[in-house]
């Protein structure tokens, strides 16, 4: 059913990952939908049009102070929210992710008075099994998430996490949400352009003439949890036996060590690091097989991505990528560090091309199918609905 226009504050991070990606998606399409959606962000977040019509960015500046260690974002963001609210009235803030999103919304409705806005929280995975859950946070962050009016998760697995982890009531109700994924734009690509990869490998013998070689892709935030070095030694067990060059898109701390590690495996000449990439989508439809060997996922929305372009992954049986990726189907599952495995599926797929293009027709049938944008943004709404009528009550 659709909701009455909104007055809506959505809080993301500025960032590529997943949870500002998602975030700014959803915005964009509420507004598409007539909703006035305000952005509160530290910059312009991912994937953000200003030009389109019913958004607007409020930009959140925490200044440094000499007198206290550490930023006081949480609180310069609850300020602006207020400020800004004082004016818009919202019928609903919007919390991505738990810390500090879920708090500064808090302080915004007591600073904004009776009724205020409703609040629905949507948690992300490290802000419930990471960060929000060290000691150091975990009471304002259960606090906070408990005292809004509504929770969503994207996926069945982090909900049982959160009910665990912040020892949820009984009477707590968390909705399952998952990320959805633009169809339209995430497509597969009938052609390759051949000579765009061709410059990225300069010193690759595999351009010189022949068959293009296979297409490995990853992209992540490089950090610990996303196990880079897994992508790097897959991909050195597949080209060793298969024309194969890799991309890294992405940006992190494991970035540096993921490069030398490609020197001293000797594939430097084949992995292009592409950095962060606004248009992963163009990198995705040169791809033959996407990697994800994370150790956490709430859910994956980059393999989500991958999927509606065409793309099989290659990914582990963790968190929510069961709910994603069907094995044997739409790509392969396997146990966290279980490199041969994975490599042995990478190689399976690449040297049968009837298979791939099956499982890439799997693939993207499945996004289309379960993962499509107005659908899910339909969900949001209905819960929307819910959290507004639990404030009245
Ligand atoms: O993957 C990351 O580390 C980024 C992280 C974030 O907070 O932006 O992504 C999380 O949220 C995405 C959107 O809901 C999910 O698709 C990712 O699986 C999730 N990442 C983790 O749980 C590690």
């Amino acid at each position: 059913m659709r909701t009455a226009p909104l007055t809506l504050g959505i809080l993301c991070h500025a960032t590529l990952g997943g949870s500002g990606v998602l975030a700014t998606e959803l915005g964009m399409s509420l507004a598409e939908r007539g909703h006035q959606v305000h952005f509160f962000c530290t910059g312009e977040p991912a994937r953000f049009d200003g030009n389109q019509r019913n958004v607007f960015l409020h930009e959140v500046r925490s200044p440094a102070s000499p007198l206290f260690a550490g930023g006081h974002y949480a609180l310069a963001l609850a300020s602006k929210i207020a400020t800004v609210g004082a004016l818009a009235h919202f019928d609903l803030i919007h919390a991505h992710y738990a810390i500090p999103h879920a708090t500064s919304a808090l302080l915004a409705k007591q600073m904004l008075g009776t009724p205020g806005p409703a609040i629905f929280n949507t948690l992300h995975g490290t802000d419930v099994q990471g960060v929000g859950n060290d000691e150091a946070f975990f009471a304002v962050t259960r606090h906070s998430i408990l005292k809004g009016d509504g929770i969503s998760v994207p996926s069945e697995s982090l909900k049982r996490s959160l009910v665990e982890l912040f020892a949820l009531p009984l009477d707590a109700t968390v909705e399952v949400i998952p990320n959805f994924v633009n169809t339209q734009l995430f497509v597969p690509l009938v052609s390759r352009d051949v000579s765009t990869l061709a410059r990225l490998f300069p010193r690759s013998r595999h351009f010189q003439g022949g068959p293009p070689p296979r297409v490995l892709m990853h992209s992540s935030n490089f950090r610990g949890l996303k196990r880079v070095a897994d992508v790097l030694n897959i991909f050195a067990s597949v080209q060793a036996q298969v024309p194969a060059v890799l991309l890294m898109v992405g940006e992190g701390p494991e970035r540096a060590p993921a490069e030398a590690q490609a020197a001293t495996l000797g594939i430097s000449d084949s992995v292009a690091f592409l950095g962060e990439q606004r248009e992963v989508v163009k990198w995705l439809q040169l791809s033959d097989v996407f990697l994800l060997p994370s150790e956490a996922e709430s859910f994956g929305l980059a393999a989500l991505e991958a999927l509606s372009c065409g793309v099989p992954v290659i990914a582990t049986r963790v968190g929510g990528l069961p709910e994603l990726v069907v094995h044997g189907t739409t790509g392969f599952l396997h146990d966290v560090g279980d490199v041969p495995a994975m490599a042995e599926d990478a190689l399976r797929l690449l040297r049968n091309p009837g298979l791939r293009d099956l499982l890439a027709r799997e693939a993207r049938a499945h996004a289309e199918r379960h993962f499509g944008r107005a659908p899910l943004v339909s969900r949001y709404e209905d819960a929307y609905r819910r959290a507004l009528l639990r404030r009245a009550s």
